[in-house]
């Protein structure tokens, strides 16, 4: 008996978005439970094969054939498809040739798309025989143990195309699912909720990932998000710090030095926080981390401990500077406390990213220019602005319904979401464009002024923190994200200046770098060789200046220093290449 979990592909291409890739941390969870059982044959992630991919050529058959050839080969009992609204089409997709394929395979959808829009997908879909709602450890073990009996009973899940009768007596008494019986569809009510987090098994004991999450669950009640529904509000319950303490160090001994903390509300719990920076800063695991919070629960006590366990940023839902526009998304939160929050964050050292929301019910110009305003006075050093949209789940999506301006059945079209502008009667897409056109502008044309406005609180046992803070974002400028962006005026002097900052607060090797790798491309080897040189007698066994020293002597000719430098490195085949032509060099001169 054995179980294959799916995570189908979204519709659209995602240009500069690679989060779309990833498997969703739930199907790590429930793959570990029915691991231990020796149940599962694995997870299959057609993210990167679909349309969502486009630097790799996805496409939606490429995704359906990867699925086809793993079915094939795998032959799995029960598939369990992980779905939200945009991946439902290629889950549908999949579910059908899956039946065509093996036709007595049991086909599960789980997830927030599934959750909240069985009967949708039930019609839409006749290979699918069960949706798993809300949380689904415990569901998806009663399940897969209820299938397990049958099989070994029966051989087959199915007779004349429906689940068999013994099968449909034993899903029946199976809380939080929806399942199939012939011409109807039978809901068993409310999910079990799993009451202590920590009983569930490390997903890290068999899987290597970066996101994670603390809790389940938000006190919000934002009304354009599916979390409250989904989790509830009335209760957020958390895995221990040493819960997820264990995971992370697990993870970071596997290699990953990079996580993003993805709970809901990250800071609510501050005693748990600290608890677990306390942990990971005396272990010194050496890694980084981005948190998600709300403005309203930042305690600048745990800033510091947070800063010296590896978070560099920590993202907000701002969504809109107009009160009345914030009250029709559910988190009215007054100006000065977001600003307070930023400048708790800033002064911290950790890069504060706001999330806007733009084209909400009863936008005009003029609550889009309370957004500037808000952005300007807090000054974010990233921003992320979304066009509303709008999910089964959501509490603007029933207004929707209950308006009349949609209806389940729009989910057959090839869309991954609606966007609010189609639905509302008052707007239009080009007004709405607009305003995603005039926030972002204003944010471009303020960043410098935004990055200027940096300073930290006086501490200075964090000066090599702070270093490390403005080397980073001066990379976004000499070489990330800001570097790219045509938008950004100025952005290789306002990454120097950074540079050169970092470095008065502490020796970066990072900031040496940079400066060196600016004053390269402007073929001022000298410059750049005097902050390589600094650098170097800070940290002499640094790779990366070492390798930056070895090609300004290319640069300036001197073959036979520069291989000085790359043979320290001469295992490195990236590094061969220099090598060669360096030993080239000396031996004909
Ligand atoms: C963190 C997060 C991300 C991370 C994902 C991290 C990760 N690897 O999981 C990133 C940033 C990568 C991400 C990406 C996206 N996300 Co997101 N994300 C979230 C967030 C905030 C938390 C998810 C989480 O950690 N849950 C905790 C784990 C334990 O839960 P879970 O993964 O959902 O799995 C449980 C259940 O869902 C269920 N289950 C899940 N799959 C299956 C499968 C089977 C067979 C069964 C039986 C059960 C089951 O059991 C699991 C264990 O209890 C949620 C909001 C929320 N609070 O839920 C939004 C949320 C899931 N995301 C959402 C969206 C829209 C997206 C994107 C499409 C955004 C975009 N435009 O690109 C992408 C792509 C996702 C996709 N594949 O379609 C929406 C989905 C809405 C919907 N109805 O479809 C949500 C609900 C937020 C919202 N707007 O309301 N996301
Ligand atoms: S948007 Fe954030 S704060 Fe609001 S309910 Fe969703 S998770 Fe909670």
């Amino acid at each position: 008996m054995k179980i294959l979990f799916v995570n189908p592909s979204c519709l659209d291409p995602r240009v500069t978005d690679p989060d779309a890739l990833q498997v969703p941390i739930g199907l790590y969870y429930l793959a570990s439970g029915l691991l231990d059982q020796g149940l599962v044959s694995g997870i299959l992630n057609l993210a990167p094969a679909g349309p969502a991919n486009p630097s790799a050529k996805g496409s939606d058959e490429k995704a359906l054939d990867l699925f086809t050839q793993s079915i094939m080969q795998e032959q799995p009992d029960i598939i369990g498809f992980s779905v939200t609204s945009p991946t439902r089409i290629n889950a549908m997709a999949c579910a059908d040739k899956a039946r065509q394929i093996l036709p007595d395979i049991l086909i599960v959808f789980g997830g927030p798309g599934a959750t909240f829009m069985a009967d949708f997908l039930f019609g839409a879909c006749p290979a699918l025989d069960v949706i798993v709602k809300g949380e689904g450890e415990i569901s998806t073990t009663k399940l897969v143990n209820a299938a397990k009996r049958i099989k070994n009973r029966f051989g087959t899940f199915h007779q004349d195309q429906s689940i068999q009768a013994d099968l449909v007596q034993d899903l029946s008494r199976i809380p939080g699912i929806v399942y199939r019986n012939g011409p109807n569809l039978h809901d068993t009510g409310q999910t079990e909720l799993i009451e202590n987090l920590d009983t569930l098994p490390h997903p890290s004991r068999y899987f290597t990932y970066q996101h994670l999450a603390m809790s389940r669950g938000c006190p919000g009640k934002c009304t354009f998000c599916g979390s409250p529904k989904f989790w509830g509000t009335a209760l957020v319950r958390r895995h221990s710090p040493q819960w997820l303490f264990e995971e992370i160090k697990a993870l970071a001994q596997k290699g990953v030095t990079h996580f993003f903390i993805s709970d809901d509300t990250f800071t609510m719990d501050c005693d748990a926080v600290r608890e677990l920076c306390e942990k990971i800063i005396r272990a010194d695991l050496g890694i980084t981390w981005n948190a998600i919070s709300r403005v309203d629960y930042i305690d600048e006590r745990i800033l510091g401990p947070m800063r010296r366990a590896g978070c560099i940023q920590i993202s907000f839902g701002i969504e809109s500077g107009a009160e009345p526009i914030k009250k029709i998304l559910g988190k009215p939160i007054d100006n000065d406390t977001c600003v307070a929050a930023f400048d708790k964050v800033r002064a911290a050292g950790i890069l504060p990213r706001a999330y806007f929301i733009y084209g909400a019910p009863g936008e005009t110009d003029a609550t889009i220019q309370d957004s500037i305003d808000l952005m300007i006075r807090l000054g974010p050093l990233s921003t992320v602005f979304y066009m509303l949209v709008t999910f089964p789940g959501t509490a603007l999506y029933n207004r929707a319904l209950q308006k009349g301006w949609t209806h389940d059945g729009v989910w057959q079209k090839n869309i991954e979401d609606l966007p609010w502008w189609e639905l509302d009667p008052d707007m239009d897409f080009p007004r709405v464009k607009e305003w995603g056109d005039q926030l972002r502008q204003a944010f471009f044309d303020h960043l410098e002024a935004f990055v200027n406005r940096i300073t930290f609180c006086p501490d200075n046992a964090s000066a090599p923190l702070h270093a490390d803070f403005l080397s980073r974002l001066a990379m976004t400028f000499s070489h990330g994200e800001y570097a790219r962006d045509e938008r950004v005026g100025n952005a290789e002097q306002i990454a120097v200046n950074l540079f050169e900052k970092a470095l008065q607060f502490y020796p970066c090797p990072r900031a040496f770098q940079g400066l060196a790798m600016i004053y390269q491309k402007q073929k001022n080897f000298t410059k750049a060789m005097a902050f390589l040189d600094k650098g170097l007698s800070h940290f002499p066994e640094d790779k990366d200046l070492c390798v930056c020293m070895g090609v300004c002597l290319m640069n300036i000719g001197d073959f036979h220093t520069a291989l000085t430098y790359f043979t320290p490195f001469a295992q490195d085949p990236a590094l061969s290449q220099y090598i060669s032509i360096c030993k080239q060099k000396t031996t004909l001169s």
